[in-house]
C-alpha cells in the first residue's frame, strides 16, 4: 500500500526548495506527498535581495479542524520551514492527524554556515528543539546542530568524539534518530552521521567544488521518502546523499539559485527499485 506523508514547509514560489522539492522527491519515491504551506514566499531568502513573505499559521488550526472533521490521517509527517508561532499547531497536528505508528521527520530548518537564516530570532533554535524532541528522525546540519543544543557552531576542526558528543546530545533532546549532515573529517569527503541511540554509522561521498542552496531540502525529502518505503536509515542516507551529489553534478554552473535534482530523480528510482527486487 502506498504511504501518506503530509510535509509542514514554505512553499517558496520560485527557488527549488521546501515543498516544491518535497512534492516531486518523495512523490517519485513512491510516496504520497500532501502539503501543508506554511509560508508563501515568491522565491527563497538565500541569495535573492528580496522576497515577498505570507505566514500561514492562522490557517493550520482551520485545516487540521477540517482533517479531523472528514477523519484524514497520515502515515509520516515531514516537517522543514516553518515560522516560530507554528510549534504548537504543528505538534498538534502531530497528534491528531497521525495514522497509527505515524513516523515524524523533522528537518530544523533554520540555519547553515554558522548563522542563522533572515527572519529567525536568537530564541528559535530552543522551540525548534521542540519538534526535535518527539521526532523519529531529525536531520540537521553542523550549524542547526549546534544552535538546537544551545552551543556555538563549530564547523571544522573537530574529530569523530566530537561529532559523536553532538549526536548524542542531540538524542537526548529526544528524537529517536539522528542524521547530521555536512560531517567531515578529511577536507576530500563529506558525509553524514546516523545515530540510532546505540551506535553511529557514517557516510561519505567526495566533496565536490561547488555548494548550492536546497540541497539540505533534496537530501531530506529523498531520505524521508526512502524510509517510507523501507529502507533503513544509514542506506536512506546514502541514497539521499547521492541524490543530493548527482543533483549539484547535473546544475549548470549559472543556475545558482539551487540544483536541477529533476536530472537525478530517474537514479533515485531506480535505486529505490533495485531495493524492492532485492526484498523480494
Ligand atoms: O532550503 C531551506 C529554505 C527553505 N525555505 C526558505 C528558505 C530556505 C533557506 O534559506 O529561505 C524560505
Amino acid at each position: 500500500m502506498i504511504k501518506r506523508l503530509l510535509t509542514i514547509q514554505d512553499v517558496s514560489c520560485v527557488g527549488q526548495c521546501s515543498a516544491t522539492v518535497a512534492l516531486p522527491v518523495v512523490s517519485a519515491c513512491g510516496v504520497e506527498c500532501a502539503v501543508l504551506p506554511s509560508a508563501v514566499l515568491s522565491n527563497h531568502t538565500g541569495g535573492f535581495s528580496a522576497w515577498t513573505f505570507r505566514d500561514l499559521t492562522d490557517e493550520m488550526p482551520r485545516i487540521e479542524a477540517e482533517w479531523q472533521r472528514q477523519k484524514i490521517s497520515f502515515d509520516a509527517f515531514y516537517t522543514g520551514y516553518v515560522c516560530p508561532a507554528q510549534i504548537e499547531p504543528i505538534l498538534s497536528i502531530f497528534k491528531t492527524c497521525a495514522a497509527p505508528g505515524a513516523v515524524r521527520f523533522v528537518d530544523p530548518v533554520m540555519a547553515d554556515n554558522g548563522k542563522l537564516y533572515t527572519g529567525f530570532g536568537p530564541d528559535f533554535p530552543s522551540q525548534m528543539a521542540r519538534l526535535c524532541a518527539g521526532a523519529d528522525y531529525i536531520l540537521p546540519n553542523l550549524t542547526e546542530a549546534a544552535f538546537l543544543l544551545g552551543r556555538e557552531p563549530v564547523l571544522d576542526g573537530y574529530d569523530r568524539a566530537f561529532v559523536e558528543g553532538m549526536v548524542e546530545g542531540l538524542h537526548a533532546l529526544g528524537a529517536k534518530n539522528v542524521v547530521l549532515t555536512g560531517v567531515s573529517f578529511d577536507p576530500a569527503l563529506l558525509g553524514v552521521a546516523v545515530f540510532d541511540g546505540s551506535k553511529v554509522e557514517y557516510d561519505f561521498n567526495e566533496r565536490l567544488a561547488r555548494t548550492s542552496h536546497g540541497t539540505g531540502d533534496v537530501f531530506a525529502s529523498a531520505f524521508a521518502g526512502a524510509v517510507m518505503r523501507g529502507m533503513g536509515a544509514l542506506d536512506a542516507a546514502a541514497l539521499a546523499a547521492d541524490v543530493v551529489c548527482a543533483s549539484i553534478e547535473a546544475t549548470p554552473d549559472d543556475h545558482w539559485y539551487g540544483v536541477q535534482f529533476e536530472r537525478a530523480l530517474p537514479m533515485m528510482v531506480e535505486r529505490l527499485g533495485r531495493f524492492d527486487r532485492k526484498g523480494e
